[in-house]
């Protein structure tokens, strides 16, 4: 079997706002196109997409998902992403390695907060984006609401090529409004679709409508503008033509609908990816790194020399580990050697698969534009490229967020320390959002997250793939420290108890740097006061005082240090002599510097019954929370707000008695701020060890 080339794929990632239906459109899609021989629920959790058994108890994705399967003589890779921003990773690694993004919107509830984030990173990946209004079927569902935020959030060129007949319960099919063609659906079976004349009153909306769309398709070319304004009839084929050029350069985005829990639409949403969306071919060459930090451009050659690149890494207990990647140029052939051009490490190539959720069928290639799984490499993870040692290329890291929500753990039971730790690393070859490490000045060993969910999700994977049960403490806030003003020092170490004694003398100022500097250290000396070999000693010295700041304790961030002057000694001066003074001299700088402590602010939102917002929000405000607004989000209330993280470590509880468990959250990192004043006391105290605090 040879593979597919590259004119004739799709992948295509699905992301939307947790609960808006992807799961259950990746499930309608694979049963309709005969890959799946039922229609599983994510109620049953007998969907091919959620097979993991952490999701299926808590009917929410958490591991992006890949199916493959052949439709229209096209090989569809539609890639099912979480929409919980907690495992936001993998939804950033399928953008990456699709070509086209479906959009599903939930129909009650127009655009989401999470729509709008997921938007933005696939627009930043520059891919092609269609738009699938799902839940047509739920009480109060709005096809046209829902457009209408649509086009609110993301501009004049979201424009419908379908619209439904009927509504809620009653909602019976939809419009096609390229050929103007009716479709209504009954059943859900596959094939359950069948044409009809246009309902007599909806004729006037379908005119209407089709008429945006066709104004739409024609800003993208010409001369179909000119001939479509002087009246002509445009076939189906050169409408769709052009507008799948606009799709693909990002300037067009259409609006299809549908149920998925009803298979209604999807056989029409198949044949939107085939003539909508591009195909790797169509795409085009990506953008990478070359060997010396070059540009380069990669294009879909089958025949060219090997670029795939790694997305997600699995860490299955039983099949040992499993890489998902897709292949940029060349082909990927089953049993070959291979070679890691991150890692610069051979590796052998066992069996290729083509994945179908969780079974892994055997292919032998797969060529450029592809997307496969292999199991058992030796040392390849995500992010990794797959190549040969002159096509070396490298692919920008994911922006990921940073885990912020940090725990200590302690197993169970006494003598499973190295069994933890051992899962712990593990799982976090699975997951670039999680830290594990050990606490340099506690001891103890850490997990830190970007969301509490996260964490929680963690730990019950120890347990059930690992067999280590932990127990998790409070988290800890991870606050930091910086400077306000400018100040300089002048530190001398000096050292004579008999022979060969230690002398270093160094002079610097300091003054606050911009966001995300870190150090910024600029060497001005000038002359041979300190002789340049001794000056990296004085910047490792002045980092190494940065972990441990003079306020708390904390990690010092964004502080540009000068070194101005200093002395040597010809015979007593060493690198350690230097490291200290640098050391000695950034302390009493900074000291000098206006220090403050710094806390992460996270942006908290709340969706919850319209009678409990003013419980929620007086909540908010007890704990130093900023109400950034509320409004109406399908039949629940949105609220949104930045609080500082140390005031909602354990909010889930709290807002669960509030609300009577009727309300949900979810929390991002926002920003790091300074502690009030008399705020700082408490946390100096407390990182001191004064005082104990309790859980
Ligand atoms: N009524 C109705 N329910 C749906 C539809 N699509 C999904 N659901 C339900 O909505 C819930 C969330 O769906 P899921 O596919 O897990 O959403 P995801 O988080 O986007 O993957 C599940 O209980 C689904 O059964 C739909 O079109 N209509
Ligand atoms: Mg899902």
């Amino acid at each position: 079997m040879p593979h597919k080339a590259a004119d004739r794929i799709r992948n295509v990632a699905l992301i939307g706002h947790r609960g808006c239906g992807k799961t259950s459109l990746h499930e309608a899609m694979l049963f309709e196109a005969g890959a799946a021989n039922r229609l599983g629920t994510v109620a049953d959790g007998t969907t091919v997409s959620d097979h993991e058994s952490d999701e299926q108890e808590r009917e929410m994705s958490i591991d992006v998902s890949v199916a493959s399967f052949d439709y229209d003589g096209r090989k569809i890779n539609p890639i099912d992403t979480p929409g919980e921003p907690s495992f936001v990773a993998d939804a950033a690694a399928a953008l990456r390695v699709a070509d086209a993004a479906v959009v599903v919107v939930n129909g009650v509830a127009g655009v989401e907060v999470h729509t709008e984030r997921l938007w933005g990173r696939a627009d930043a990946e520059g891919l092609a984006r269609l738009v699938f209004v799902n839940m047509l079927d739920r009480e109060r569902a709005d096809f046209f609401a829902a457009f209408r935020s649509l086009k609110s959030a993301f501009g004049p060129h979201v424009v419908a090529t379908e619209i439904p007949i009927g509504s809620e319960h009653d909602v019976r099919g939809v419009v096609d409004l390229i050929d103007l063609k009716a479709f209504v659906y009954s059943g859900a079976e596959r094939g359950n679709a069948e044409e009809v004349e246009i309902p007599a009153e909806l004729r006037a909306q379908a005119e209407e409508y089709r008429e945006k769309l066709m104004d739409e398709v024609a800003e993208n070319s010409d001369q179909l503008m000119e001939r479509y304004l002087e009246g002509e009839e445009i076939d189906h084929d050169e409408i769709v033509g052009v507008l799948k050029q606009g799709v693909t350069a990002g300037k067009i985005f259409p609006v299809t609908c549908g149920v998925a829990t009803k298979n209604l639409g999807t056989n029409r949403l198949l044949n939107a990816l085939v003539e909508d969306l591009p195909s790797p071919a169509m795409r085009g060459a990506v953008l990478a790194t070359g060997a010396d930090g070059e540009a380069i451009e990669v294009e879909p050659d089958e025949d060219g020399s090997l670029v795939a690149y790694v997305f997600k890494t699995l860490a299955d207990p039983y099949a040992g580990r499993i890489n998902l990647f897709r292949v940029y140029r060349g082909t990927l052939r089953s049993d070959s050697q291979s070679m890691n051009v991150s890692r610069h490490q051979k590796e052998r190539i066992g069996q290729l698969g083509q994945p179908l959720g969780k079974e892994l069928a055997p292919v032998p290639e797969l060529g450029a534009g592809d997307i496969g799984a292999v199991a058992k490499l030796k040392q390849t993870q995500a992010g990794d490229v797959l190549g040969e040692e002159s096509g070396e290329a490298a692919f920008p890291k994911l922006d990921l967020p940073a885990p912020v929500m940090a725990f200590a753990y302690e197993p169970k039971s006494k003598g499973d320390e190295e069994k933890a730790a051992a899962a712990v690393r593990r799982l976090s070859e699975e997951d670039p959002t999680l830290d594990v490490h050990r606490d340099a000045q506690t001891g103890e060993q850490i997990i830190a997250g970007l969301t509490q969910v996260h964490v929680e999700v963690i730990v019950a994977r120890m347990k059930s793939r690992f067999g280590v049960d932990i127990d998790l403490h409070p988290p800890r806030v991870p606050y930091q420290e910086t400077i306000r003003g400018p100040a300089k020092a002048h530190a001398r170490y000096k050292k004579q108890s008999g022979g060969r004694g230690q002398f270093a003398d160094c002079k610097i100022e300091i003054e606050p740097a911009e966001d995300g500097v870190g150090l910024d250290f600029v060497n001005q000396i000038k002359g041979a006061s300190i002789p340049g070999s001794f000056i990296p000693a004085v910047e490792k010295g002045i980092a190494e005082a940065m972990e441990h700041g003079t306020v708390a304790g904390y990690p010092v961030k964004d502080v540009r240090v000068r070194l101005v002057d200093g002395k040597h000694h010809d015979v007593d001066s060493s690198e350690m002599a230097f490291k200290v003074a640098g050391s000695m001299a950034f302390k009493q700088a900074m000291d000098e510097a206006g220090p403050v402590l710094l806390e992460p602010i996270v942006r908290l939102t709340v969706s919850c019954p319209e009678d409990v917002v003013g419980d929620v929000i007086g909540d908010l405000n007890s704990r130093r929370g900023h109400p950034l607004g509320m409004g109406p989000k399908g039949a629940m209330t949105e609220v949104k707000a930045d609080v500082p993280m140390a005031e909602v470590l354990d909010y889930a509880p709290d807002l669960r008695s509030i609300s009577g468990g009727r309300a949900d959250f979810s929390m991002e990192f926002e920003r790091y701020e300074e502690v009030p004043v008399q705020l700082t006391e408490k946390v100096v105290a407390v990182a001191q060890g004064d005082v104990q605090v309790s859980a």
